[in-house]
């Protein structure tokens, strides 16, 4: 063989063998699940599957419950919005990054890259989101980290007052289009009807139920009035709770207004009415799922960002360490892998999202993800799991949740210890009682190592004010 006849069988052996890394690579993106990753903001756990509040109606919620396996005990990383989802999406605790606080702009903690949605993108698969994703000013974080991100159409408040619903009565004039959600389902029934040539990534940002509690009249029929329950709660529930547990609950602050008000009954009216439009949301994106070609090898993943307190403890909103602050929904379907209607009662944070995609997809889990993945338990619900829930909110404050225990500890070293066994509803404070040193101990254990530092200078200003016209 000359030297000409040589290089052209090398080159084409080449040529043959690039082919060939093309095709497999290209067989197994195919063979890769697609991912619907569905965000839900504020959504607590009053949902049917975890039969927090008998009052809820969820019935998609639910029927999503029944195709895969539910988390009973799942928890949040921050009990708000941005440091949650920073973590979530980072794979990375705020003690790690420093990103506490809603204030904070994520994108000075987590570098462009890192983040789930890139590491998909990056591994060959269509990222594409609509709705509330990140926190802040753009959902979507980095641009680069997505194929597609259109805008909301409409406002998630439709224009509504902010507060209509929670505070004063709200005048039901609206229609479920009216709201940004109703809009984002409907952009990801297009993206599940279209002709994927690679594995996709859809993520549905809903953002109800976050105030404002403002939605059509049907769903405030659903629950009149009249019938409204209020949560399990006793007088002076606060009194064992240290300062700068008491402090986060600011019962001079939302509480006391309800108190004063006597629209307790009609607040908790207006979450469940803008928790079932979310229901009623998630439902039109099921059935289009049901519909899709790729339901049998699509992996789904529902998430609620943290709880939401409704008076009890004296308190309202997010930002605690309580049990109302830090457990929220968590529903995976993974086709082959998980059981239909199975729920799992070990305690998990959101800190194992990241690496149970990347381990159900066949992704290697970038050595920054400091989580777990699930998918032991996906396959076993009582699968030995050693792992405990970890909730921080701002810096050197933690809740340590195991089945039985919440452990929370200030960065004062002032304690509370409940025992879930006895006091699901956290009322006693057990962190004084010396019978309980080597339970709290133990759980002290599980703190995270690492506290960084909370650099306030790092805190952006509110949202920039509106010209006036
Ligand atoms: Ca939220
Ligand atoms: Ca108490």
């Amino acid at each position: 063989m000359n030297t000409g006849s040589f290089l052209r069988v090398a080159w084409i052996a080449l040529a043959v063998s690039a082919m060939q890394i093309c095709v497999t690579a290209r067989g197994e993106n195919l063979n890769r699940p697609n991912v619907l990753f569905i965000a839900v903001d504020d959504l607590n756990h009053w949902v049917g599957y975890t039969g927090r509040n008998s009052q809820a109606k969820t019935p998609n919620i639910d029927r999503l419950s029944k195709m895969g396996v539910s988390f009973s005990n799942a928890h949040c990383t921050a009990p708000a919005c941005n440091p949650s989802r920073a973590s979530l999406m980072s794979g990375m605790r705020p003690s790690s990054t420093g990103c506490y606080l809603n204030g904070q702009k994520w994108t000075n903690y987590v570098k462009e890259g890192v983040a789930l949605n890139h590491h998909f993108r990056k591994s060959g698969y269509t990222t594409v989101a609509m709705g509330k994703i990140y926190h802040g000013h753009s959902n979507s974080g980095y641009e680069s980290g997505w194929d597609e991100y259109p805008a909301l159409p409409v406002s998630s408040g439709g224009g509504a007052q902010k507060y209509e619903g929670y505070f004063t009565p709200m005048p039901h004039d609206m229609k479920d289009r009216d709201l940004g959600d109703w809009h984002t389902v409907d952009y990801c029934i297009k993206q599940l009807r279209k002709d994927h040539d690679k594995p996709f990534f859809i993520a549905c940002g809903f953002i109800k139920p976050h105030l404002p509690w403002a939605v059509p009249r049907k769903y405030y029929d659903m629950f009149p009035l009249e019938d409204i329950q209020l949560p399990p709660h006793i007088e002076n529930d606060l009194d064992d709770v240290p300062a700068a547990g008491v402090r986060m609950a600011k019962p001079e602050g939302d509480n006391a207004k309800f108190k004063k008000t006597g629209r307790w009954k009609a607040a908790i009216q207006s979450y469940l009415a803008t928790c079932a439009y979310t229901d009623m949301n998630l439902g039109r994106l099921l059935d289009a799922f049901d519909d899709c070609k790729y339901k049998d090898n699509t992996v789904i993943v529902f998430w609620g960002d943290h709880g939401w307190h409704l008076g009890e403890k004296e308190h309202w909103r997010k930002f605690s360490l309580w049990e109302e602050a830090t457990r929220a929904p968590l529903i995976w379907v993974a086709p082959g892998v998980t059981q239909p209607g199975t729920v799992c009662k070990k305690s998990v944070d959101f800190l194992s999202i990241y690496p149970t995609l990347c381990d159900l997809a066949g992704l290697p889990i970038p050595s920054h993800v400091e989580g777990k993945s699930l998918k032991p338990l996906l396959i076993n619900t009582s699968a030995d799991w050693e792992h405990a829930a970890i909730t921080t909110h701002g810096f050197g404050n933690h809740a340590v949740r195991t089945e039985r225990w919440r452990y929370i500890r200030y960065k004062d070293g002032s304690e509370e210890l409940y025992d879930h066994a006895r006091d699901e509803y956290e009322h006693r404070n057990l962190a004084t009682n010396p019978e309980f040193t080597k339970i709290k101990e133990e759980l002290a254990r599980r703190l995270p190592q690492k506290n960084a530092p909370f650099k306030s200078k790092s805190v952006v200003s509110k949202r920039p004010k509106r010209k006036k016209k």
